[in-house]
C-alpha cells in the first residue's frame, strides 16, 4: 500500500486492520496499482470519536472518501470504482462470460463472509447474551458454502495465479477465520481449499494486510 502523501490531494480509504471487508479493498488497491493515488487511513470502529464518522455516518469500513468529498461505502460498490479508475483489467468484471463467473463466485464468497461476520459478532457478546440459534444457523451456512467451495476448487475453479475480486474475497474470508474467527476450524476436511488459500496467501498484498488475532 502506498505511503501517505498528504501534500498531494488524493482519495482516502478508511479501514480497520481487523476488517476482512476493508482488507478486500486494500488488496484490490494494491493489485490494481492504485497505492499512490489512494491514501489509507486506519480508523476506530464503534467509537463515537472515530475519525470516520464526520465523513460517513454509517461508520463502517471500508469507506472511500474521494477528493471531492464523495464517500463510497460498501465493498461491492468500491471495487467497481477502483476498477474504473485503474484502467487495468477489472477485478470485478461486469460483462462477458468470465465476468458473470467472477460475479457469481464473488457473491457466493461474500455471502459466506456476511454469515461469518454475524457468527463472529455473536461470539463477541458476553456469553449470556449470545444466541445459540444464530450461531447454529451461521455455522451450518459457513460449512455449507465452504464445502461447495472445496468441491469447486477441487474441480478447477480459481486455478492459476490470476487475481480477481472473488479470489481476493475468498482469501480474505479464509484469512479472517485464520486470525479472528478461529472458533471455526474451516480447514478441517477441506485440504484443497486450504492449499489454495496457502498459495494465494503468498501474494505480497495479502502478506501486507494480515490482521491481528482477535482471540476468538
Ligand atoms: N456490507 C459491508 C460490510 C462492512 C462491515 O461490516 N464492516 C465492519 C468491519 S468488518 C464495520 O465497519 N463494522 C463497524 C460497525 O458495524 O459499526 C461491506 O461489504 O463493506
Amino acid at each position: 500500500m502506498g505511503a501517505l502523501a498528504w501534500e498531494n490531494p488524493m482519495h482516502r480509504l478508511f479501514y480497520a486492520d481487523g476488517s476482512p471487508y476493508a482488507r478486500i479493498v486494500r488488496i484490490a488497491v494494491a493489485e490494481l496499482g492504485l497505492g499512490d493515488r489512494i491514501a489509507t487511513v486506519e480508523t476506530a470502529l464503534r467509537d463515537p470519536a472515530s475519525s470516520l464518522l464526520p465523513h460517513n455516518p454509517v461508520g463502517r469500513v471500508p469507506s472511500l472518501v474521494l477528493e471531492d468529498g464523495t464517500v463510497l461505502t460498501e465493498t461491492t460498490l468500491i471495487l467497481p470504482w477502483l476498477d474504473r479508475v485503474s484502467g487495468r483489467p477489472p477485478l470485478l468484471p461486469m460483462d462477458g462470460t468470465d465476468g458473470w463467473r467472477v460475479l457469481a463466485a464473488y457473491g457466493r464468497v461474500t455471502g459466506m463472509l456476511d454469515g461469518i461476520a454475524v457468527w463472529n459478532r455473536e461470539l463477541r457478546r458476553p456469553e449470556h447474551e449470545r444466541s445459540p440459534g444464530v450461531i447454529a444457523l451461521e455455522t451450518v451456512r459457513a460449512n455449507r458454502v465452504a464445502d461447495a467451495l472445496e468441491a469447486e476448487v477441487a474441480g478447477g475453479a480459481h486455478a492459476g495465479d490470476g487475481v480477481d475480486a472473488a479470489r481476493i474475497a475468498l482469501a480474505c474470508a479464509c484469512g479472517y477465520c485464520e486470525r479472528r474467527h478461529t472458533a471455526w476450524r474451516w480447514r478441517d476436511g477441506r485440504a484443497v481449499l486450504a492449499a489454495w488459500f496457502d498459495r494465494f496467501a503468498a501474494r505480497p498484498a495479502f502478506q501486507a494486510t494480515i490482521p491481528p488475532p482477535s482471540g476468538l
